[in-house]
């Protein structure tokens, strides 16, 4: 390789380096619990049941990756006591060394939600998931966490059985009501779903309406783009360069599907549209692009818990690479004079491009196991858990317990 060889490789190489050592992607502490469909639920004996557990599985992760410190919360299922679980999670937090990601209000299982949360017709009703989500900022304010992640599931199944039009006035109000009550460097992010629960019309459908919610709240709110989250064909890349454009892109829900929420692995079924997301993110400006939560959501019904999430994270930083590679400046002088092949071949260059050696390299130069998800098993972490876990999991049927 002559020195020009060298000389590229070794601008590959910080290329690749300065993304990673910038790369966090936070874990959700539901992807280590038992979860399943409705048509079944394949109990993993190593599964998390405890918050504790979760919190454990999240910093083997993290050791293994050194790009997941931290781990999102579901309210009723990590905090069913709210505020007062607050001091149990802080130690959580110190003797695993992760920190408490985003905070995940729970408005989709109580039986009162039947009708909706936020969008119910009855005022009591709205008033009881306000105070749901006053507690979720109060925790988050607690822990020191940045981000309250709102997934409302409200909706309907039946044309004429809910007055849509209603339904946004009452969203409005709760949503303003719980931005006023967020403190200095809270924000929330409001996520849309286009189907599921509700199959006839969901009341935060996608991005249009979430964009509108949120300039609607304030300066602290913005929109969540989940990527399984959008109706087949959608340019999801398009999208997020638009949240960009006007700067209401908060964050992301990661995972991967064939069909619908399938919250499959990120990158399993269509990694290309998950580099194509990761490069309008990097070819923002800096300032655009520092306050944007990467997140994963998923759920691993078949996989094993642990080793799906090593993947994830794995799969997130090696995509990540890839669009790093992308030559910005030469892409962008191809754009402007229409020189579409080159254009294209430019693009597509770097997703051809077999980073894992790079990465590799990284994970040792930052005093990471090169193959983590070899190291993982090589750990014996997930039969230690299991053996540990098993016993208690075979009593316990509750899900998301
Ligand atoms: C639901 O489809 C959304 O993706 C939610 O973000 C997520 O499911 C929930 O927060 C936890 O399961
Ligand atoms: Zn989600
Ligand atoms: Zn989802």
């Amino acid at each position: 390789m002559g020195n020009n060889g060298a000389g590229v490789a070794e601008q590959k190489a910080q290329r690749v380096y300065s993304a990673l050592d910038g790369f966090r992607i936070e874990l959700p502490s539901w992807g280590f619990a038992n979860t399943g469909t409705r048509f079944g639920k394949f109990l993993q004996g190593g599964a998390a049941t405890t918050i504790e557990e979760k919190f454990s599985d999240a910093a083997q992760v993290n050791a293994l990756t050194g790009a997941s410190p931290t781990v999102a919360l579901h309210v009723l299922w990590d905090l069913p006591n709210g505020t007062a679980d607050v001091p149990a999670i802080q130690t959580l937090e110190k003797k695993y060394g992760m920190k408490a990601g985003s905070i995940n209000p729970n408005l989709f299982q109580s039986a009162e939600y039947k009708y909706g949360s936020i969008a119910n017709p009855s005022a009591e009703i709205r008033g009881m998931a306000l105070k749901h989500l006053l507690e979720s900022v109060a925790i988050g304010r607690e822990l020191g966490s940045k981000d309250v992640s709102l997934w409302i599931a409200d909706g309907s199944n039946y044309p004429g059985t809910q007055s849509i039009r209603k339904r946004i006035g009452w969203m409005e109000e709760v949503l303003g009501a719980t931005h006023a009550a967020l403190g200095d460097g809270q924000r929330m992010l409001v996520e849309y779903k286009p189907f599921e629960p509700a199959f006839y019309h969901t009341d935060i459908a996608d991005w249009g309406m979430a964009l509108e919610l949120v300039r609607r709240c304030g300066p602290k709110a913005k929109v969540l783009v989940d990527t399984g989250h959008h109706a087949q064909a959608t340019n999801i890349e398009q999208i997020v360069t638009w949240l960009l454009h006007v700067k209401e892109l908060g964050g992301f829900h990661f995972n991967d599907r064939k069909y619908a929420d399938d919250d499959l692995t990120l990158g399993s079924i269509d990694p290309y549209q998950v580099f194509r997301i990761f490069h309008e993110i990097l070819s923002a400006e800096e300032k655009d692009r520092t306050d944007i939560a990467f997140m994963i959501d998923q759920s691993h019904n078949l996989k094993g818990k642990v080793e799906a999430m090593v993947q994830t994270v794995a799969t997130a930083q090696e995509l990540y690479a890839k669009a790093a590679l992308i030559d910005q400046v030469k892409l962008a002088e191809m754009q402007q004079e229409c020189r579409l092949v080159e254009a294209e071949e430019c693009f597509r260059d770097s997703f051809w491009q077999d980073v894992r050696p790079i990465v590799r390299e990284w994970r040792t130069a930052r005093g990471l196991p090169a193959e983590p998800l070899k190291a993982l098993a090589e750990s014996g972490y997930v039969e230690k858990i299991t053996r540990e876990r098993e016993s208690k999991n075979a009593r316990s049927v509750s899900t998301y317990a």
